[in-house]
């Protein structure tokens, strides 16, 4: 099958086959399970993600690289793996091809951001991906220069990001800034304001907004018309029930963030350290909202992937 031509790519046969009859399919990330969350709960988030994907009629591609391969789709032991291994290095776009050349005797194993696995799915023909909240532009970023190579990506892979909007712990402003800046749409959905994932509302402005699947889905179509082939960042804000208002998590977020600038947490390992941190100053309260905003950007990419393959199929 084409997609399997490429010599780094392992596609499962199911989700190689879903391709080829241009049906949906929807890719995931495993930094998230391997980084973002402890082990029980990250195995049962990411198979429970698995089945919403699947009881919405589209099928999930976790994507990792193993033994110095570039898997999309994972074996139910391949993901049990990954999120019980939190020394697994975190693979960015950067670590990609170190890890390849390993193989498989030398550690050529890999948990893929937002940007590795855009990179990975967009190699495979995927054009939906669903995580929680993307990187950006880190606080402080005009001293430290960290801005996570998710813009970058974004700027590059023709993929579809839905999220909830960019981690709160960013400079939100500036992220948003650097997204135009790349030529990256970011449409809102159902939304008028640029989300701050573990709440709905950030005070920013989105540039467009879509409320339905087949609005994005025409968004898709058009984006990848014209002659280039970046992604589009999808802001789908967290549910209302399951919210942390700005206001109540902001103070953690700065506590957070002034215990990482002591430790002199520094480079990929700020983000992990900070999801942690801040885990364990709201009592678990942030890993329920991101477990819920997750859930609920794997269902509307799922609905997204739908519409869109009937519009590219259509034409
Ligand atoms: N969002 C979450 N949990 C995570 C991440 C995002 O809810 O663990 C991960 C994603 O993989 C994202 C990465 O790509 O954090 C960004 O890291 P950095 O800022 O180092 O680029
Ligand atoms: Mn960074």
């Amino acid at each position: 099958m084409k997609q399997n031509r490429h010599p780094d790519l392992d596609i499962a046969p199911e989700i190689a086959a879903a391709l080829t009859e241009r049906r949906p399919v929807v890719a995931l990330e495993s930094t998230i399970v391997a980084h973002g969350m402890p082990y029980p709960d990250n195995l049962a988030v990411a198979r429970e993600v698995e089945a919403i994907i699947r009881d919405k009629g589209a099928v999930a591609a976790t994507i990792a690289v193993l033994d110095g391969r570039l898997k999309v789709g994972l074996s139910a032991a391949e993901l049990e793996y990954l999120a019980r291994s939190p020394g697994i290095a975190k693979a960015s776009v950067r670590d990609l091809p170190v890890l390849l050349a390993r193989g498989p005797d030398g550690g050529g194993d890999g948990a893929t951001t937002v940007a590795a696995t855009m990179r990975i799915a967009a190699m495979a023909g995927i054009r939906v991906f669903a995580t929680g909240g993307i990187g950006g532009v880190h606080r402080g970023a005009e001293l430290s220069g960290d801005v996570s190579a998710d813009l970058t990506e974004l700027a590059r892979s023709a993929v579809a990001v839905v999220s909830a909007g960019a981690k709160a712990i960013l400079d939100l402003p500036r992220t948003l800034e650097m997204l135009e800046t790349l030529s990256v749409p970011v449409i809102g959905y159902g939304c008028d304001e640029f989300p701050a994932f573990y709440s709905r509302l950030s005070g920013l402005k989105v540039p467009a907004r879509a409320d339905t699947p087949e609005a994005l889905a025409r968004i898709l179509a058009a984006r990848w018309r014209l002659e280039d082939a970046g992604g589009i960042l999808v802001a789908n804000p967290i549910p209302a029930a399951d919210e942390i208002p700005a206001a109540a998590i902001e103070s953690r977020i700065r506590d957070a963030l002034s215990q990482a600038a002591r430790e002199g947490i520094a480079g990929k390992d700020v983000t992990p350290f900070l999801l942690a941190r801040i885990r364990d100053l709201t009592d678990g309260e942030s890993q329920r909202a991101n477990v819920a905003l997750v859930r609920n950007n794997a269902r509307i990419a799922a609905e997204i992937a739908g519409a869109f393959v009937l519009h590219w199929r259509q034409g």
